[in-house]
């Protein structure tokens, strides 16, 4: 059995899908957020429930969809302890083992493109994330890299697995999709053969320029690729959003509900309710469009049945995801549908206590008891 390989062609990243044939449970690896919709589509295809979210680091070229795919599709953020990706639900230890059906992979950790970085092995197959790549390696020259270890983790680790592990990159730049350890072992320009000292040599001459996106990519890599880090809540902000009516603050969404204009529509589970707190007056309708699963006929008639048809729909969730996909269907229903940016993460004043001592607040606004 192989991985399913799938390709990010803006950032050359390679995305990969293995699955249990028997349970149907699914691992992604370095999910790219560009693609979430090809993946969440690709997950249908294959009826597959996805389990784990996995990173190898945190990237520097390109944003995850870890956090989007662990609202879409109900996986669990998993991510190298030594990344610094706090979101993250389970922070790997060397050596630890994920379990998906009868199926397992086993996190090894290869530090040098950056400290924390991780290869994942799973049968017969290694995914080398920017540890080894084809003919070539992670750099080593930002985000805590050192050649001295990456040499360490390519000769003592990764090359210490039988020669026929099929070696599975996270990135390629050449249009070369796979190779295996033997080969990589035996031909690989910057490593085969070579002494510490020459490879640090090497690595230390590459000079190449920053990755375009650095600057962006790796604050929300920190945060799963969940990004809370624009400060609207507090103001009347209108977006224009692709696929629905707009993105709105919290603050703007209050006025339009106070005034009669807007329905308020709460995706999040009874569970999430109980424990984050609830929104008056919002009408509680849980987004549960999981992969594989079609259209929920559930979550249709009871939006469409929220409130008068001639109303704004504003949809409000943890962080702003699933909001988004909510209003999208919505508005494929013909509602004139609204996010709410970034749901209770946006509001700093929230986290559960409060919220559930102080109860009917959100993002510091009575919503009146509907
Ligand atoms: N040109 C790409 C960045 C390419 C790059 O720096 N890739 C990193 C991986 S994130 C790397 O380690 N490259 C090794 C190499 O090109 O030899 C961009 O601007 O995003
Ligand atoms: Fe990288």
């Amino acid at each position: 059995m192989k991985p399913i390989q799938l390709f990010d062609t803006a950032s050359s990243t390679f995305t990969y899908i293995l699955f249990d044939a028997a349970s149907r449970e699914a691992v992604i690896i370095d999910p790219v957020d560009d693609q979430v919709q090809r993946d969440l589509e690709v997950l249908r295809e294959y009826g597959l429930k996805l389990i784990w979210a996995l990173e190898t680091h945190a990237h520097a070229d390109h944003i995850t969809s870890a956090g989007q795919l662990a609202e879409l599709a109900g996986a669990k953020t998993t991510a190298p302890a030594g990344c610094g990706i706090t979101t993250a639900s389970v922070q790997l230890a060397d050596g630890e083992v994920l379990r998906f059906g009868a199926e397992q992979i086993r996190a090894l950790h290869t530090p040098g493109h950056t400290a924390g970085s991780m290869s994942f092995v799973w049968r017969d197959h290694v995914f080398t994330g920017d540890t080894l790549l084809i003919d070539g390696c992670g750099r080593t020259d930002f985000q805590s890299g050192s050649s001295a270890a990456l040499f360490h983790s390519l000769t003592e680790v990764l090359f210490k697995l039988p020669d026929d592990t099929t070696v599975w990159p996270g990135h390629d730049y050449q249009g070369l999709t796979q190779s295996s350890i033997g080969r990589e072992k035996a031909t690989n320009a910057r490593v085969a053969g070579k002494t510490q000292a020459e490879f640090v040599a090497i690595m230390d001459a590459l000079n190449l320029p920053p990755p375009k996106r650095i600057q962006e990519a790796v604050p929300a890599n920190l945060q799963s690729g969940l990004r809370h880090d624009a400060p609207v809540a507090h103001e009347l902000v209108q977006r224009q959003a692709d696929g629905y009516a707009g993105d709105v603050s919290a603050t703007l969404a209050y006025q339009w509900f106070e005034a009669g204009e807007a329905v308020l529509v709460d995706v999040r589970t009874d569970a999430e309710r109980a424990w984050v707190g609830f929104v008056p007056g919002a009408v509680p309708v849980a987004w549960k469009q999981w992969p594989g699963m079609d259209m929920n006929p559930e979550f249709d008639n009871q939006v469409l049945a929220a409130g008068p048809a001639d109303k704004k729909v504003l949809f409000l969730c943890r962080s702003g995801v699933r909001s988004v996909a909510a209003a999208k269907r919505a508005t494929e229903l013909g509602l004139q549908a609204y996010n709410i940016l970034e749901g209770f993460e946006g509001d700093p004043d929230t986290n559960a206590q409060r919220n559930r001592r102080g109860g009917w607040r959100f993002n510091g606004l009575p919503w009146r008891q509907g």
